[in-house]
């Protein structure tokens, strides 16, 4: 596989980037100098190879997607982040509710995961939550339940009384099989403060994901990205999560979400190029070293770039999703869902060979 990066020398035309080449081909570990310098880069095609080449040594040309479904129960939510557009108060005209037959209406064993995440509800008991996981459960029992993310852990722990590990094992004991890997935002405190001062500090989000992996619940793990961070946020938001890695090696996969505008408090924040994009994407593949996954959200990277991305380091082009709302009450251009036979010809137009996984990562077939 040598031969892939055989040329680097004559292509490549930043010089930061040939000490990273010589740690990637040696299989070492980049540092934060290194991670750094890659969010400094402007030779993105290079960075690219270095970050498909890494995804090649773990996958060859597989790029892994999955039949899947989002539910959101509810979008009251107690909190309000200013980056969100999805959380309506108790009361307000947009507020909803779904009923338990709704939830029953929108899951079937076709589904190999069902993601359920919403909003924290002021009033809902956390038994309301256990109910809704048992009762999906009875009626989809093949399909493997990805449910709630530390924050929503975080807040069922503060209305039960109950400690983190106990909250979780509840959940397992109720038929989550894994836990998503929102609302970890960024980590950085001052930027933390400015997107969603009232959510769960970065810590706690790390130490929710810790005691899930103890107990032996697989988890993913998020950035939101393209608002106020700066290259070294990104970098440390990175390090945190490798570091929790290296103890516990209970995430999947890693997902950058790019920051939606459109209709939130944020709306004036300045976008960014194309460009940084892909180069989250090729970071989060050469640093976390020890992440299985980097999955590109086609929701809010949009469709086509979600296709280029599988160029630079990807190994995940997430699932069918059927209907996303939280993002998309935010402004997100992309479909709300997708079939299994657009991911089908989506990676193999861009050269790679799909499989189709469940939520735990099982191969359950490959389109050669
Ligand atoms: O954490 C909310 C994000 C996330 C906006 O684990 C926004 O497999 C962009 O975590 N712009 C939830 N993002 C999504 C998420 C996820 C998605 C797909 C798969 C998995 C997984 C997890 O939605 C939140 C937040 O970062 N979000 N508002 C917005 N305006």
């Amino acid at each position: 596989m040598e031969e892939l990066l055989e040329n680097f020398d004559k292509f490549c035309f930043d010089k930061n980037l040939f000490g990273i080449r010589d740690k990637v081909l040696d299989n070492s570990r980049i540092d934060i100098n290194d991670a750094l310098n890659i969010m400094a880069t402007n030779d993105i095609n290079s960075l690219g190879q270095l970050a498909a080449y890494k995804k090649n040594q773990l996958h060859g040309r597989k790029v892994y997607f999955v039949v899947n479904r989002h539910i959101n129960p509810t979008n009251v939510c107690a909190i309000s982040c200013k980056f969100c557009a999805f959380g309506k108060p108790k009361g307000s005209k947009d507020a909803y509710e779904m009923s338990m037959d709704k939830i029953l209406s929108l899951v079937n064993d076709e589904l190999k995961e069902i993601h359920i995440v919403g909003g924290l509800h002021p009033d809902w008991e956390f038994e309301k939550y256990l109910n809704i996981v048992r009762e999906v459960s009875k009626a989809a029992p093949k399909s493997h339940i990805k449910a709630f993310t530390a924050v929503e852990i975080d807040w069922f722990s503060q209305i039960s009384g109950k400690p983190v590990s106990e909250v979780v094992s509840s959940l397992m004991d109720a038929g989550v099989d894994a836990l998503p890997g929102g609302g970890a935002e960024i980590f950085a405190p001052e930027v933390r403060k400015k997107i969603c001062s009232p959510k769960t500090t970065g810590d706690s989000w790390l130490e929710v994901h810790r005691e899930a992996h103890k107990l032996g619940m697989p988890s993913n793990a998020t950035i939101l990205y393209g608002h106020l961070e700066s290259d070294h946020d990104v970098v440390d938001h990175l390090n945190k999560l490798r570091s929790l890695q290296d103890d516990t090696n209970g995430f999947f996969a890693f997902i950058p979400v790019l920051f939606q505008p459109f209709n939130t408090s944020l709306k004036n924040v300045k976008p960014f190029p194309f460009s940084y994009d892909l180069k989250v994407h090729s970071l989060a593949r050469l640093f976390l070293d020890n992440f299985p996954y980097i999955k590109a959200y086609w929701i809010t990277l949009g469709e086509k770039a979600a296709q280029v991305a599988l160029h630079y380091g990807i190994s995940d082009a997430d699932g069918t999703i059927v209907s996303e709302k939280i993002i998309h009450d935010a402004g997100a251009k992309s479909e709300i869902g997708h079939t299994r036979d657009f991911f089908v010809k989506m990676i193999k137009d861009a050269g790679y060979i799909p499989v189709e996984r469940d939520a735990l990562y099982n191969e359950l077939k490959i389109y050669e």
